[in-house]
């Protein structure tokens, strides 16, 4: 990779999945319109290319997103990214969007920024893009194909006429493809958003993959739809219904050795704010961030974010340790697991079972240890209590892994997830998920090689072989 695109990703923690462990990203809610309507969308809640359907944010003025920025950069060191990400369209909105840009350029001009578009308006904006320095551009792109469009925008407006069918398909994916290519030849990075909608667009997202990476797009995240008849949507209100998380797996693979995927988004809201994963937006609503003092101290943020570059290069170097005894150990073979991990964030097991509300999960093999998704999931302890619904639900979840790996476990549901075929292993408490992950993958082999414990076939019959 060039060193200049590595810099622009290093702490992006929706381009680059190591980043995602360690550094964090907000969203400002300055951009209310929108110039086009999709099917799963109702204006009643955030946009859904890039947000959680049915969640409405607190909208912001570019004053008051610029003070709630601050007021997140001097409590979370480890903010990197505002991005703006509707609750509408950010380019349907380029007053308040680029004002809330420029404003931030001037008061922290070292977070990096970030906006997500549908692309309609895009053309007409790349050089304000590159003025304000925005680096990262989303453009959401479910179809190259006006027949396959026209089944999911019902209308756009553009040059002040509304227009329909396969002729506002057509305006549309001529306008984005064009907006990717400005982007491109410009050096801005762009990620593609894609909806996956069962039986419209999921044999042609791949079409889709070919057309982005061939215009020079970075990154291809393909998101399932969510589609609930509660939200009001067209598609929800249809009985369209969202793909499994087999049928979201089927189309990465079928995409895979296109532009690279993500795998790591959680479709965050228009107002998120922390870690991926975690959602710590009520903790700076508009009131409760008019009350907070503003500390914005420069220098213990560089230096926060230098320890956390350390702390990257000491992972990566363990991970090297861990993966060449992973391949020096025959046992290893072809064997390939799955498994979840219960992770606060920094890149280490350090969450409890009872307190998770999601798990990654990881590919474990010789070749090393690969981000498959994360798994959301209700807290098992509910009042100091294990519920035992939530628990069925987590090995529902997880039912494809052979392990969990968690900083701290009570005895009760150790069984139950046993008798699924998934150990419970806390004795990684604290250490590096990959070093954890491979060091638990080695031990494993050698039991399955030596026929002792018990081990889960591919699919996922649970087989307990002599006791260990
Ligand atoms: Fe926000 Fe999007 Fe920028 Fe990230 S989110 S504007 S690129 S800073 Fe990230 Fe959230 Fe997924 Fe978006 S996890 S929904 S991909
Ligand atoms: Fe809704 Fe976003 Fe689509 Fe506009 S672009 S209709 S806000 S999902």
């Amino acid at each position: 990779m060039l060193p200049e695109v590595w810099e622009k990703i290093r702490d992006h923690p929706c381009y680059s999945e190591e980043a995602h462990h360690h550094y964090a990203r907000m969203h400002v809610a300055v951009a209310p319109a929108c110039n086009l309507q999709c099917n799963y969308c109702n204006r009643k809640y955030d946009c859904s290319n890039e947000s959680r359907p049915g969640v409405t944010s607190q909208k912001l003025t570019p004053e008051q997103a610029v003070r709630k920025v601050m007021a997140v950069a001097s409590r979370i060191p480890q903010l990197t990214v505002v991005g703006i990400a509707g609750p509408g369209d950010s380019l349907a909105n380029p007053g308040r969007t680029f004002e809330t840009f420029r404003l931030l350029q001037e008061q922290a001009p070292e977070i990096k920024l970030c906006l997500s578009t549908n692309g309609l308006a895009l053309p007409d904006f790349v050089d304000d893009i590159c003025r304000y320095n925005i680096d990262h551009v989303t453009i959401t792109v479910n179809m190259v194909d006006p027949v396959v469009g026209a089944k999911i925008y019902p209308w756009i407006f553009w040059n002040r006429r509304r227009l329909t069918g396969k002729e506002a398909a057509c305006v549309l994916h001529e306008r984005q493809m064009r907006g990717l290519e400005m982007l491109a030849e410009r050096g801005v990075l762009t990620k593609i958003n894609s909806v996956l909608i069962p039986g419209i667009n999921d044999e042609h997202l791949v079409e889709v993959n070919r057309a982005v990476k061939e215009r020079g797009a970075f990154l291809h995240n393909i998101m399932p739809l969510i589609s609930d008849p509660s939200h009001g949507t067209y598609f929800g209100l249809h009985q369209q219904r969202g793909p499994t998380a087999h049928e979201l797996k089927e189309v990465q693979e079928a995409c895979s050795g296109g532009a690279n995927l993500m795998r790591h988004c959680r479709q965050c809201r228009a107002d998120a704010v922390g870690l991926l994963g975690e959602d710590r937006s009520e903790e700076f609503s508009l009131d409760k961030i008019e009350q907070m003092e503003i500390e914005y101290d420069r220098k213990s943020l560089r230096e926060y974010q230098w320890r956390t570059e350390t702390e990257v290069i000491v992972q990566r170097e363990a991970k090297k340790e861990v993966l060449a005894l992973a391949q020096a150990n025959k046992a290893t073979g072809a064997l390939k697991v799955h498994i979840a991990v219960a992770t606060k964030g920094g890149g280490r097991v350090n969450a409890h079972f009872g307190h998770i509300s999601e798990l990654q999960v990881f590919e474990v093999s010789a070749t090393g240890v690969h981000f498959v998704g994360h798994r959301r999931v209700e807290s098992y302890c509910q009042a100091g209590y294990g519920d035992d619904e939530g628990l069925l639900q987590i090995i529902r979840a997880i039912n494809d892994c052979h392990a969990v790996l968690v900083a701290k476990m009570g005895s009760c549901p150790r069984k139950e997830l046993s008798d699924a075929g998934i150990e419970a292993v806390d004795k990684y408490a604290g250490e590096i998920v990959e070093v954890a992950a491979l060091s638990w993958f080695n031990d494993y082999s050698s039991r399955v090689a030596g026929g002792v414990g018990t081990h889960k076939t591919p699919d996922g019959a649970v087989i307990r072989q002599s006791a260990p």
